[in-house]
């Protein structure tokens, strides 16, 4: 139950992220913003086994009381452990505690875990044991290089990915083609403790690791314009091939951001959202609706761009009034000199 860890721990982050409108609200490590219903939490008592059991799991899943194995040391396994309460928060953080690791050497190990925020559960298939052409959000821990073009990237690759239902994951290409933003990040055979935050809060996707046992969060991916409804279920899932890692989740901690919203905000019936991303370098997804719902990139810049405007502007007038007086003072002299 300790670890809890935000995004801010320090009072100046948390003074300057309130001045700017960043960060709407930090989770404090208050308890009661702790979401027990989507939390998966040691000894995991009754995980799968009773009616009542939040979650549910599939595959080579293997449920201790101190460690959720979604695929052991071996080949060709897949496993899944999925909430079965849809979330209906509009502004959310989920704190993953994980391990991955095994007996291969470096390279040669994989697949890796995939998280999830989906519309559909327990759906096996061939994204690290999910189902291709998901509707919602997907985190991939990606420990094994597939595209050997790829190599300006080091492996492990945690990349974000959103979807309507209508694109394929390419594993040749390690889902580059569809990724939103991603970061290396050392997660295998770590003898400390490795964490992972996954933050949606006015249409801003933020991911954050925590491997290096400094107690810190390390930003991933923070990007905007990203639109998810409520009412999806979140999930785990990992796969191996012929080659193979223990993935172990650990805990997956859902905390309530508190946020404010718009009375225009709170009346839109959010499960009705279509998952969509409206960055424009992003050739496969979609519209730039000025929703109150999403679109919300660039709110943090808007006081800087207007600055830097301004001092443009400013400098451009202070350039022409001393180029202006500096020929306007040459022509007096060469008129002197015609008198
Ligand atoms: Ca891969």
């Amino acid at each position: 139950m300790g670890n809890f860890r935000a995004f801010g721990n320090t009072p100046l982050v948390l003074l300057i992220s309130r001045l700017f409108l960043v960060c709407c609200d930090i989770t404090d490590g208050n308890a009661e913003h702790l979401k027990r219903e989507h939390s998966l939490m040691k000894p995991y008592q009754g995980v799968g086994n009773s009616p009542s059991s939040q979650w549910d799991f599939w595959g080579s899943t293997l449920v201790t009381s101190s460690y959720v194995r979604l695929t052991p040391d071996e080949g060709s396994k897949q496993g899944s452990i999925w909430n079965t309460v849809p979330c209906y928060l509009k502004d959310w953080e989920m704190h993953v505690q994980f391990k991955v690791h095994g007996a291969g050497k470096k390279g040669l190990h994989g697949d890796g875990i995939a998280l999830w925020y989906t519309k559909d559960k327990l759906h096996p298939g061939p994204v690290f044991g999910n189902q291709d052409q998901f509707h919602g959000l997907a985190l991939f821990l990606d420990t094994f290089r597939n595209d050997l073009h790829g190599m300006d990237r080091s492996f492990p690759y945690i990349s974000a990915m959103v979807n309507n239902g209508s694109v394929n994951y390419d594993h040749g290409k390690d889902g580059r083609s569809s990724e939103l933003g991603g970061c290396s990040a050392e997660i295998r055979n770590r003898q400390h403790d490795t964490y992972l935050a996954i933050r949606y809060s006015r249409g801003r996707l933020t991911v954050m690791i925590d491997v290096e046992d400094k107690n810190e969060w390390k930003e991933c991916i923070d990007i905007g314009g990203v639109r998810l409804p409520t009412g999806y279920f979140f999930g785990a899932s990992a796969a191996t091939g012929d080659l193979s890692d223990n993935h172990d989740i650990i805990s997956m901690k859902l905390y309530q951001l508190m946020v404010e919203h718009t009375p225009e905000e709170e009346n839109l019936d959010w499960t009705k959202i279509e998952p969509s991303v409206s960055l424009l370098k992003i050739g496969f997804i979609y519209h730039n609706i000025d929703d109150p719902t999403g679109n919300f990139r660039g709110t943090a810049l808007t006081g800087w761009k207007v600055f830097l405007l301004l001092l443009c502007a400013l400098l451009g007038i202070v350039v022409c009034a001393v180029v202006g007086a500096v020929v306007f003072q040459k022509r007096q002299e060469r008129n002197k000199r015609f008198y």
